[in-house]
C-alpha cells in the first residue's frame, strides 16, 4: 500500500527569489546527495543558478550559527550593492558615457541584482545516533535554534536536518537506501519548502493573502 505521508503539492516560481544552502560536511554522501536533491527542486522551481548560494560548516551544531550570520550578512550584501546602485546611476562617470546620448541599459533593480537579501536558507545536516547522548544534545538544540532563527529574523529557515537512529535510515532518507527501494530524497522537499515559504512570506509581508 503506497503511503500517506508527505506534503501535498503545490507549485511556486522561484524565478524572483535568492536562496540561501548551508550544509554540515559529517556524514557527506548523504549529505551531498540531499542538497544535489534540494539544488535540484530549486531550480526546477526557477531559481537562478546564481541565486542559489551555498556555504558548508563542519557540522551540524554550527548550522543555526551560519543561518544567523549568513542571513544578516545578505543584508549587508544588499545594502552595499544598493549604494553602488547608486553610484552607478547617479554618481558614475558620465565621461565614460557617449556624450549626446541617454544610458540605454535599464535601471537595473534589487529585485534583478544577485545580492538582494536572502528569500529563506535552507540548513542541512546529518545526525546519526551514536552511542553516547551527543545526539540527543545536538538534535534539540539545532532544531531549537534554527527555529528561533526563523522567527527572530522574518526570513524562513527550512529544517534540513536528518536526525536518523541508523545509517539505512539516514541513506533512505537520501535517496540511496541499500536494499531495493532506495527511498525518497528529502533535499527535494526542502527546497520545495524553501521556494514555496519565501515566495509566501514575500506576500504575506506585503499584506497579500490570495
Ligand atoms: C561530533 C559530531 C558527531 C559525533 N556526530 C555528528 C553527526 O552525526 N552529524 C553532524 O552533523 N555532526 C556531528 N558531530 C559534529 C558536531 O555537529 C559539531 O561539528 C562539533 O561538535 C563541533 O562543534
Amino acid at each position: 500500500m503506497s503511503s500517506i505521508k508527505g506534503p501535498s503539492s503545490a507549485q511556486f516560481d522561484g524565478s524572483s527569489l535568492r536562496i540561501a544552502i548551508v550544509h554540515a560536511r559529517w556524514n557527506k554522501t548523504v549529505i551531498e546527495s540531499l542538497v544535489a536533491g534540494a539544488i535540484n527542486k530549486l531550480k526546477a522551481c526557477g531559481v537562478k543558478d546564481s541565486n542559489i548560494i551555498v556555504q558548508s560548516v563542519p557540522g551540524s551544531f554550527e548550522l543555526p550559527f551560519a543561518c544567523s550570520k549568513m542571513i544578516a550578512g545578505s543584508y549587508v550584501q544588499a545594502a552595499t550593492s544598493s549604494r553602488d546602485l547608486l553610484g552607478l546611476n547617479f554618481g558614475g562617470s558620465s565621461t565614460s558615457l557617449p556624450s549626446n546620448k541617454e544610458p540605454s541599459a535599464p535601471t537595473p533593480t534589487l529585485a534583478d541584482m544577485p545580492n538582494a537579501p536572502f528569500d529563506a536558507v535552507v540548513a542541512i545536516g546529518v545526525l546519526i545516533k551514536g552511542s553516547t547522548m551527543h545526539f540527543e544534545y545536538i538534535c534539540d538544540s539545532v532544531s531549537h535554534a534554527l527555529m528561533r532563527i526563523q522567527i527572530d529574523t522574518g526570513v524562513p529557515v527550512i529544517f534540513g536536518v536528518l536526525t536518523a537512529l541508523t545509517e539505512d535510515q539516514a541513506l533512505e532518507r537520501a535517496g540511496l537506501g541499500r536494499g531495493a527501494d532506495k527511498g525518497h530524497n528529502h533535499g527535494e522537499d526542502w527546497g520545495l519548502a524553501a521556494v514555496e515559504m519565501g515566495t509566501q512570506s514575500k506576500r504575506w509581508a506585503e499584506g497579500k493573502f490570495l
